[in-house]
Formats: C-alpha cells, structure tokens, sequence
C-alpha cells in the first residue's frame, strides 16, 4: 500500500542548504557531523521527496571566492538541481556571519559596510535569478543593537528602508520577477532585532518604494521566540495578501531560537497553522527552517528529521481536512461563533449610526451563555489525538 503521508511535488516541501546541512555546532560544542557537498545535499533531499532547495550565497558559494569559481559553482549547482528533479524556489543573503557586519548590514552605521551589504545582496539575488529562484528571503539577524544608547531607531529604520528600497530598485532594473519576502526574528544574534516580528514587517513593507514587491517570510520558532501565536502571524500576512513564502519548524516557548522539525513541539498551533495554510490556497513554498538536533546522525539528519518535517505537515493537513469535513465538530465551531463572524459590520451612514442607537439590546446585555470555545477547543484536541 502506498504510504500517504509520502511527500509529491505537488506538496512544494523544500530545505534549506544550511538546515539538513546542518553539523550540529553550537556556541558552546564543536560541530558532530561531517560537512557534506550541496550537490549530495541536493540528492538525498530528493530521496525523501522534497520539491525545492534553498540557499544562503554563502552556503553554495564560499565567501571570497572569485568571480570563475563562483560561476561555476552555480552552474554545477544548477544542474545538480534539474539532474534530481528538483527547484531552488527561494535564496537569500548572508548578512550576518561575517565580522564585518558585527554592528548590522543595512542599517550599519558606516556607510561603507552599508554598501558592501547592498553589494553582497545584489550578487545573492543574481545567484537566485540564474537558478531560477522566484523569491528572495531577507532576514535582518544583525540588523539591532545590544545597547541604544548609541541609536536612534528612527533613524536605522529609514537606513533599512534605504536599503530595501534599494534592492528593489536593483530587481526592477533587471526586469526580474524576484519578490522579496522579510523574515522577522525578536532576538539572536542581537539582544533587539530592529522589526522584531512579522506584524511589523508587514508595516514596514507599507513605507516602500514598491510594498507589492515586498511580502513576507514568518518563522515559527521566531514568532513563538516572542510569544506569540504563529497562525495568528500567519493569519495576518495571508489576510494582507504578502504571505510569500513560510519557514515551518518547532520551537519550545520564548527562549533561544531551537528551529526543531516541524511538529516536535506545540502540536496544537502546527495544526492551526496547517489547517490555515491549506484552506487559504497559499500555494508558495512549505519550507522547512529547521535542523535535527546535535545528538543525530547523518543518517538520521534524512530519515528521522526530513521525513518527520514532511510527515507531520502531511499528517496534519490530513487531519485538517477531517476537522474542517467533520459534522459534529463544524457544528461545535459554529456554536462557538465559527460561521457568525463572517457576517460583515454594517459600513457607516447617518441612517445606520442610527439604527444602532435605537435598536433595543436589552436582551443582549442580559445574556450570560458562554461562547463555547472550551467545547471546541477540547474536540480539536481530541482530534489531533485520534480519538
Ligand atoms: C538563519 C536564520 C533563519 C533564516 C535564514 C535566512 S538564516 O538560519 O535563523 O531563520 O531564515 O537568512
Ligand atoms: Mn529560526
Ligand atoms: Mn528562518
């Protein structure tokens, strides 16, 4: 029998280079993997049935390499790519490895370590555009401060917005078709990361040049890092319309960023986040930001990790599906207020404003029966259980 819960491409699963590839470093223990070469990366990503792999400049070409090597590296790359019948739908940049970034990269106070910033962004974008990548991440991780004694938020902020104004500017020169999607992060590497969340990314876009460009990347273990709910965050960004892409994992509470496989931790805000994903029709890349814990193997990194990713998006979207079909539990929901909130708010006139402060709501006012979310919630819970 065939297992349905294997992953067809249809699904759009896709990796990271710097997630299975992953050794298993930590600041305080040495890596416990062997490195392992893209093009092999590429081909055991596609034994588990991912559709795409994605890409930091750095994790495919080595910092510092000349203008030929790094040709050929994206060309062996690329056909390495379609040789696994695979895609690279998304790459990103650096910006924050390198000591000369240590005090941020669009938003650096020198203006020349602005500039290099832009450089590098610019060279990572045309990496993605000869691999066919349609969206390009961008994560600000030294884009904050420890201390503000020294900054103006203000004034980094429209640095940033230079910034990305200016790589706008650089895609629409090229007549590309690159949408740019922000990722949000709290803390680490920076005490404060300047537009800490996707609800102020989704802001900031709005400040623009070109917001229809620009969307979003929201991270689970990021949005859980600050202690909010993903779907919610989610939610937002599809609501706008900039949800671009997603990074799917797992992350334990406000603490270090953990970007455990997706599903490991809080079942339940997975499941809302599946189910949301599935009923909008967002049809971008379901990627998994996430790495197997030190402890694992390589052999593991594919078998245990990659495939749980898979499995357990799988798994869910399958009980989703029944959630959203089930009788018994739509009717929980409606009695909750599920189909109720879709009435709209009556829009503003003279008449209406009236209506409102004649109509009678003394039964309202009176009325003291819960909403029956306890109900609802506890057959959702039930349901991801199995019972
Ligand atoms: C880094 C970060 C991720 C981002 C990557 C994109 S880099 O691993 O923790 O959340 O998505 O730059
Ligand atoms: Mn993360
Ligand atoms: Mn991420």
């Amino acid at each position: 029998m065939s297992d349905p819960y294997a992953a067809a491409p249809e699904d759009r699963f896709s990796f990271g280079l710097w997630t299975v590839g992953h050794r298993g470093g930590d600041p305080f223990g040495l890596p416990t993997r062997p490195p392992v070469e893209p093009e092999t990366i590429v081909e055991r990503l596609a034994e588990v049935g991912a559709w795409g792999v994605s890409l930091h400049d750095d994790d495919l070409v080595p910092f510092g390499s000349s203008p030929a090597e790094r040709d050929r590296i994206v060309a062996r790359f690329g056909e390495a790519v379609r040789g696994a019948g695979l895609c690279v739908p998304m790459t990103t940049v650096d910006l924050f490895r390198q000591p000369v970034f240590k005090d941020g990269a669009l938003t650096a106070a020198d203006p020349a370590v602005r500039r290099f910033a832009l450089r590098k962004a610019v060279a990572a974008i045309d990496i993605g555009a000869e691999l066919g990548a349609g969206i390009f991440v961008l994560w600000g991780g030294r884009e904050g401060v420890e201390s503000g004694a020294a900054r103006d938020p203000r004034v980094a902020l429209e640095r940033y917005r230079e910034g990305v104004d200016f790589l706008c500017e650089y895609v629409r020169s090229q007549g590309l078709a690159t949408r740019i999607a922000l990722e949000a992060k709290p803390n680490e590497p920076r005490a404060h990361i300047y537009l800490p969340t996707t609800g102020h990314m989704l802001h900031f876009i709005e400040t623009l040049a070109h917001p229809e460009m620009l969307g979003v990347n929201p991270e689970m273990a990021h949005e859980s890092m600050a202690g909010l709910s993903f779907s919610q965050s989610v939610g937002q960004a599809l609501w706008a319309g900039k949800l671009f892409h997603v990074d799917l994992n797992s992350q334990n509470g406000p603490r270090f960023d953990q970007d455990f496989r997706f599903g490991a931790e809080d079942l339940k805000e997975a499941f809302l986040t599946v189910r949301l994903l599935e009923r909008s029709g967002y049809d971008g890349p379901r990627h998994f930001d996430a790495r197997a814990y030190r402890s694992e193997d390589d052999i593991d990194v594919y078998a245990a990790f990659a495939r749980g990713c898979i499995r357990n998006y799988k798994i869910l979207a399958a009980k989703a599906a029944a959630f959203d079909t089930n009788e018994a539990i739509q009717a929980a929901c409606d009695k909750a207020g599920a189909a109720q909130l879709s009435e709209p708010t009556p829009g503003f006139s003279p008449e209406v404003l009236e209506a409102i402060r004649d109509e009678d709501f003394t039964a309202l006012l009176a009325n003291t029966e819960g909403r029956h979310h306890e109900a609802a919630d506890q057959l959702m819970i039930e349901h991801i259980l199995g019972i």
